[in-house]
């Protein structure tokens, strides 16, 4: 494919007034007649034709106002229809007519069936998978749709908007016609037909309208969809309170689908959702599940305003309507569950995932100015700095400011299309700030370093700050500008008291904010009364790097004494991240690993502290991942020295604590019924994260084996299975364990996508024998999504010594691996291939490995757009 330029843009020569869609449903042919309504836009020349985009369509009418059109007057492509001679100013109509097999579209873009539904996916550029359109977000158009269907294998009719009517067809046929009144681009259209259950209830709004909530599932799997209908109607009434946003149709409809490419779709009424988002009982669904199903029912919600009523001009946008829809279901997770738990969280996964994609040759601004291939851009970067971006400005303008930005927003750019500059432009209006410094964390690719040192000087009572940032070269981007980096920090003195921040030179500070605005700035604290520790980055308020030399002592002070709770957590996690990583040179050079008094004493001081939460002290407990470590080390990176270092820490920490975690073992062990709540899910985390330690400190399973058996809830049983599994991967209590849980399981999917996850997860370089076996199980499907993310995915991107094998089998098998799933769905494919991104970062036998299987993929007779993109970028 060709690359697209953000100054490329223009808007279509004509415009779209409205759109009719006849769909005849065949799972080998099914036939759509769509009618455009159209007229050239004022200004465009008159010669000008008309270009619809199409892919892989067969096209069997074409009509302009319903006379057939000459043969000399059009063009077919294989991704246009070009038509000419069309009517210089009157509107006309142009019929298509297409035939499409939604059995055998496995790419799971545009139409197609799973588990016997029809079901589309249309974002970012499927609805061209259906009919010649102009499939672009910008073109917003009011659509009516007809649906015919088999009445007996469908005799559910569902497309976005409000229904209109439908009818019996006497021939074993019926219909269904539905209108959305709200214009919306075609990724936004959506439709399902099949036999599914229902789960039913209704929402009053704040100005007192019902919208009646469906969630349509498989039949006999109703009652796993309360708790999403419990999360949907909490998210309703959040966004009104919190942003003052109504529902705006009748009806409000979520579909669970086996077979999705990704997690969910926020189609206008009509979510389509990856069924591992919606089903959850306390048998099959893990509190992460809970909490996922919980932040992704309400993500896909929010975007009906941001991203469904206000929309992307071009798909360079994708963050305006992501990241700002991101931060917005953070926000309302934090408000239904602990908000530094949450965010303590939210930091872990923005490390771990975004940050290596930042640093590697992935990288890429939040609003991209290029791309070959818009769905390798529904990253991280958009989704998760994205939302960064959005509260660093939620931060920098304060509570009132930011909702007033919102508001404005809102009502200015309700029905439209619009730009990044557009959303800043409102809250530059409201603040009066210029916020043109600020953009550049839109523009400029990188996670910004900031390096910290100070000074205090008792004589005179003063604290110097120097401060510098530099932002590293990027693809595309060598020399960046200095950013506005907002960064919420203390000063805590001896006492544990605070300093008081507001007499300073060097650097605006608003309340616990210092802005940070120059590539090196030194800042003056006066009236200090005592050698402050600084206490920088609480909440997690920019996503940077940040060095400063601090002493364990320092770190402990505020482990202990912070008055925000993340950022205790943060001073923990660096004295881990410290000792992991010098424990990790110490194996490599042969010697053995040191434990620092100050990483146990803290750890274990903070789980034994019954004022905090069960929830943060299970985080605080756990020890930065393998991949923190690599990603702390850099460069030149073993694997296998991480995960020995690791275990080595995690064994000293199990039997100074054994006591403690006893304790908790036992305080944590649940007396009541299962709920999926905040404060029930902390107390098992803490208990299991106790078990975990319990069983590292011992030599024998017996006490993971119990934990299974005793086991009552997904959590604790998935728990006790990957402890038992990662730790005792050859015991018979292992192999039974397993066979216990597939016989009992074989017939829930998404259980045995775990089951497949456990096992791809073992450490070690025998993990990928394994994984070979487990793909001629009888459970194994090539072709669900969810099921080669759980083998093949888990191993690749949640493996580090199984997959970075240091013979590079790890990396053969998954070129392997790419180069069959591509043919059948490359966005997968393409995914996947992406846990290779930081293999620049290897030890260099390791890297050579990784280099050869990447031109294995490159040199492939034939790649998808998707896969040749990223292999390409990788390799540069
Ligand atoms: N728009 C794609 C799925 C999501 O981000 O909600
Ligand atoms: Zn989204």
């Amino acid at each position: 494919g060709q690359i697209i330029h953000l100054e490329d843009y223009r808007p279509t020569d004509f415009v779209l007034e409205r759109v009719d869609l006849t769909f005849e449903l065949d799972p080998k042919e099914t036939k759509v007649e769509a009618r455009l309504i159209l007229h050239r836009r004022e200004g465009v020349d008159a010669s000008a034709p008309l270009v619809l985009d199409g892919d892989e369509l067969v096209m069997t009418g074409l009509l302009l106002d319903q006379e057939e059109l000459a043969a000399t007057l059009y063009d077919v492509t294989d991704d246009t229809l070009t038509i000419r001679g069309l009517p210089e100013a009157a509107p006309f109509e142009v019929t298509i007519t297409t035939l499409l097999s939604p059995e055998t579209n496995t790419k799971l873009m545009g139409l197609y069936r799973t588990n016997s539904v029809y079901c589309t996916q249309c974002e970012a550029e499927g609805f061209r998978r259906i009919t010649y359109f102009p499939d672009r977000p910008d073109v917003l158009a009011v659509y009516t749709v007809n649906i015919i269907a088999d009445k007996k294998s469908a005799p559910l009719l569902l497309s976005n908007g409000n229904y209109l009517g439908g009818a019996d067809m006497g021939d074993g046929r019926h219909f269904a016609a539905w209108f959305d009144p709200h214009p919306k681009p075609s990724y936004l259209f959506a439709l399902v037909a099949g036999d599914l259950g229902v789960v039913e209830d209704t929402f009053t709004t704040l100005s007192g309208r019902d919208v009646a909530l469906k969630i349509y599932v498989e039949h006999g799997k109703e009652p796993r969809a309360s708790y999403a209908m419990d999360a949907l109607k909490r998210s309703m009434k959040w966004d009104e309170d919190a942003f003052g946003r109504e529902y705006d149709l009748d009806i409000f409809m979520i579909v669970a689908v086996s077979d999705f490419n990704m997690g969910a779709m926020e189609n206008k009424g009509l979510n389509v959702f990856n069924d591992k988002y919606v089903l959850a009982d306390p048998e099959t669904a893990t509190d992460a599940d809970y909490a996922n199903i919980e932040a992704i029912i309400a993500h896909e919600y929010f975007h009906n305003w941001t991203g469904n009523r206000i929309t992307c001009r071009d798909w360079f946008q994708l963050c305006l309507k992501e990241g700002l829809t991101v931060y917005r279901d953070h926000e309302f997770s934090a408000d239904m569950r602990s908000r530094a738990v949450k965010r303590i969280a939210e930091v872990r996964h923005l490390k771990s995932e975004q940050f290596p994609e930042d640093a590697g040759p992935l990288a890429h601004p939040v609003r991209p100015t290029k791309y070959r291939e818009i769905n390798n851009f529904y990253t991280t970067t958009v989704y998760e700095k994205g939302s960064e971006v959005t509260r660093m400005l939620a931060t920098i303008l304060g509570r009132d400011l930011f909702k007033k930005g919102m508001d404005l927003y809102f009502e200015r750019h309700d029905g439209q299309a619009v730009t990044i500059e557009d959303f800043i432009a409102c809250f530059a209006e409201v603040s009066g700030r210029d916020l043109s410094q600020f953009s550049l964390w839109y523009h400029q690719a990188g996670t910004p370093l900031v390096t910290a040192s100070g000074v205090y000087d008792a004589a005179k009572q003063t604290f110097t700050l120097s401060l510098e940032q530099t932002v590293p070269a990027t693809p595309g981007q060598s020399a960046k500008e200095p950013m506005h980096i907002p960064l919420r920090m203390g000063l805590l003195l001896e006492d544990g008291a605070e300093a008081d921040l507001s007499s300073v030179t060097g650097a605006d500070i608003t309340g616990d904010v210092l802005h940070l605005t120059e590539r090196k700035q030194t800042v003056v604290f006066s009236g200090i009364t005592s050698r402050p520790v600084p206490s920088f980055n609480r909440g997690f308020s920019a996503p940077i790097n940040l060095h400063i030399e601090q002493s364990d002592d320092d770190l402990a002070l505020i482990a202990r004494h912070e008055s925000d709770l993340f950022a205790r957590w943060q001073a923990l996690n660096a004295i881990a991240l410290a000792n992991l990583v010098s424990a990790t040179a110490d194996v490599r050079a042969g010697k053995s690993v040191t434990v620092e008094r100050a990483l146990i004493d803290g750890l274990i001081g903070a789980a034994a502290d019954d004022t905090l939460e069960p929830a943060f002290r299970s985080q605080a407990l756990s020890l930065p991942s393998e991949a923190d470590i690599a990603r702390e080390i850099g460069a030149d990176n073993d694997p296998d020295a991480i995960h020995t270092a690791r275990q080595q820490v995690l064994k000293a920490i199990a039997v100074t604590g054994r006591e403690t975690f006893l304790r908790l073992a036992d305080e944590m062990a649940s007396k009541a019924a299962f709920s999926p709540d905040a404060e029930s899910a902390g107390r098992r985390a803490l208990r299991n994260a106790a078990l975990t330690y319990l069983v590292h400190g011992e030599d024998n399973p017996a006490r993971a084996a119990e934990a299974f058996a005793a086991a009552d809830n997904m959590t604790d049983l998935s728990h006790a299975l990957a402890l038992l599994a990662h730790r005792f991967p050859d015991a018979p209590e292992t192999a039974q364990a397993l066979a216990t849980f597939r016989k009992r399981f074989a017939d829930n999917a998404l259980v045995i996508d775990k089951w497949f996850a456990v096992q791809a997860t073992i450490p070690g370089a025998g993990t990928l024998d394994r994984i070979k076996t487990l793909m001629t199980e009888p459970l194994f499907n090539g072709n669900n999504p969810n099921r080669v993310r759980s083998l093949i995915g888990s191993y690749a991107f949640a493996n580090p010594t199984g997959f970075n094998r240091a013979d590079g089998e790890g990396y053969r098998f998954l070129a392997k691996q790419i180069l069959d799933i591509d043919p059948r769905n490359p966005q997968l494919a393409a995914r996947i291939l992406t846990s290779m991104r930081s293999w620049r970062s290897l030890e260099d036998v390791r890297a050579g490995h990784a280099r050869n299987a990447l031109k294995e993929i490159v040199s492939a007779t034939k790649l998808s757009a998707d896969v040749s993109d990223i292999v390409e970028r990788m390799l540069k």
